[in-house]
């Protein structure tokens, strides 16, 4: 748990660092691309109030491609709470993930979308799963995601 708090506060700490650096460090995408693979998927809601959008790296409300195994990170920077909440549809009324309130002004809340997640969401070996998720505040709020199975792992 304690670990959890501190990696929570790492992402955050993180992500500040990310957007402030975000202008100068294009040159620097291509190196840190795998790095940043292995970690978190960062989304961004911005906007204010139920016009709030999920936003990716790129400032869009577009499909945000996790692989299998990575955590997806919510920040949420808009002036009320929202959730990031498995779409009601995609898992047949269950809320299989569910990140409830995420304070508004900075507050984040994270998802690993591990094997069991995958599968528990519908997912088939060996094929990308969508999923769309939502807000449990404002319905009209829409993300979603490509889950992509991880590689076969040669080492280990
Ligand atoms: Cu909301």
């Amino acid at each position: 748990m304690y670990w959890t708090r501190c990696l929570a506060g790492v992402l955050a700490l993180a992500t500040l660092a990310a957007l402030t650096w975000a202008g100068d460090k294009d040159k620097d995408k291509d190196k840190d691309k795998g790095k940043k693979d292995d970690k978190a998927v960062m989304i961004t809601i911005e906007g204010k109030g139920g016009n709030a959008k999920y936003l990716d790296d790129k400032g869009k409300n577009d499909p945000v491609t996790v692989t299998v195994g990575q955590k997806v990170t919510w920040t949420n920077k808009s002036n009320v709470a929202h959730t990031a909440t498995s779409d009601k549809e995609n898992d047949k009324k269950k809320s299989i993930f569910d990140t409830k309130a995420i304070k508004k002004e900075g507050g984040s809340a994270s998802v690993t979308f591990d094997e069991a997640m995958f599968k528990a969401l519908g997912g088939k070996a060996g094929e990308d799963l969508e999923v769309t998720y939502y807000c449990t505040y404002h319905d009209e709020m829409k993300g979603k995601l490509i889950l992509k199975p991880a590689p076969a792992k040669k080492d280990k």
